[in-house]
């Protein structure tokens, strides 16, 4: 049965969110909202308030929910995933991106629980056959030459049907019910992913990127795809090769030789066929 925006508007239970995730450090702290601007800033604010890491903002809808560059996350109400996630990561500034990334491992490889053509587009969107279900947002706050604490916004489409995106979106971004072919449960789903993010970032944490990395690639769906990339008004083009070390893209340019890419936007040329 694929839902559709006429489905009741059922709110999420977060009670039962809470006990799925009594026995893990991330989820402890829940704060549950029917609507804020945005859950990162709301993560945010509890975070200057020295909330504890692994305390998690969700909402039902979002007014100014974001992405990058201040460009608008849709956040249509009660039908999918908006949370942000206090982290407190004792490591240096250079490697904040790589918690990003190894937040896009976690939700891709929860969503492939649900639809296994997930696959990750870097630096961290969840792609269903070229379509964006999932976006991350990794907002850092530093202090002196150490991370104070990141927030981690994650946003995935869950049970949207075509006709609540917005008119631009419909056939750029899908839901996993809409790929899976039936309804997504919510509280599944956030518990499955809190757990997988609470294990990738302590990998992390523990064995550094390089344990990350392999895995990541295992999942990306642009190595050997020839693409184009925009950073600030800036273009290149290349054959991507792979991950860096320290999670930069490597593309393999026309004239052979190789290059890094650390930030911006990427489109496939030709598409995904
Ligand atoms: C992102 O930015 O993909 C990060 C999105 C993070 C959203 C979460 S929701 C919880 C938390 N609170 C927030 O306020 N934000 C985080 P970016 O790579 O810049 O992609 C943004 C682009 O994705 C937009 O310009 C649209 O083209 C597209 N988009 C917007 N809403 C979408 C949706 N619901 N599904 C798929 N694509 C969408």
């Amino acid at each position: 049965m694929m839902m559709t925006s006429t489905a009741p508007h059922r709110p999420l239970s977060v009670d039962d969110l809470r006990r799925a995730c009594v026995a893990a450090r991330f989820g402890q702290d829940i704060r549950y909202f029917e609507s804020v601007t945005s859950t990162n800033t709301v993560a945010h604010q509890l975070a200057i308030e020295e909330a504890a890491e692994g305390t998690v903002v969700i909402a039902e809808t979002q007014s100014l929910g974001r992405g990058r560059l201040g460009r608008a996350w849709a956040s249509p109400a009660y039908r999918n995933l908006y949370l942000s996630l206090v982290l407190r990561p004792p490591i240096p500034i250079a490697c904040a991106p790589q918690v990003g990334l190894a937040a896009g491992l976690a939700v891709a490889e929860t969503a492939r629980e649900w639809a296994e053509a997930a696959a990750i587009k870097w630096p961290n969107d969840v792609l269903v056959r070229g379509r964006k279900t999932a976006g991350i947002l990794t907002e850092m706050e530093a202090a002196d030459a150490g991370v104070r604490f990141i927030v981690l916004g994650i946003g995935v489409n869950l049970n949207s049907a075509v006709e609540d995106f917005p008119p631009e979106l419909r056939d750029k971004a899908i839901s996993l019910c809409s790929a899976a072919g039936a309804p997504v449960d919510r509280v599944r789903f956030a518990a499955r992913l809190l757990s997988q993010l609470e294990q990738r970032y302590d990998l992390f944490l523990r064995e550094g990127f390089a344990a990350i990395r392999p895995l990541w690639e295992g999942l990306s769906c642009l190595t050997g795809r020839y693409v184009q990339i925009e950073d600030g008004g800036e273009q290149c083009a290349g054959v991507v090769s792979g991950l860096d070390g320290d999670g930069a893209l490597r593309l393999r340019q026309p004239g052979g030789q190789e290059i890094r890419v650390v930030t911006g936007d990427v489109t496939v040329i030709g598409g995904y066929e």
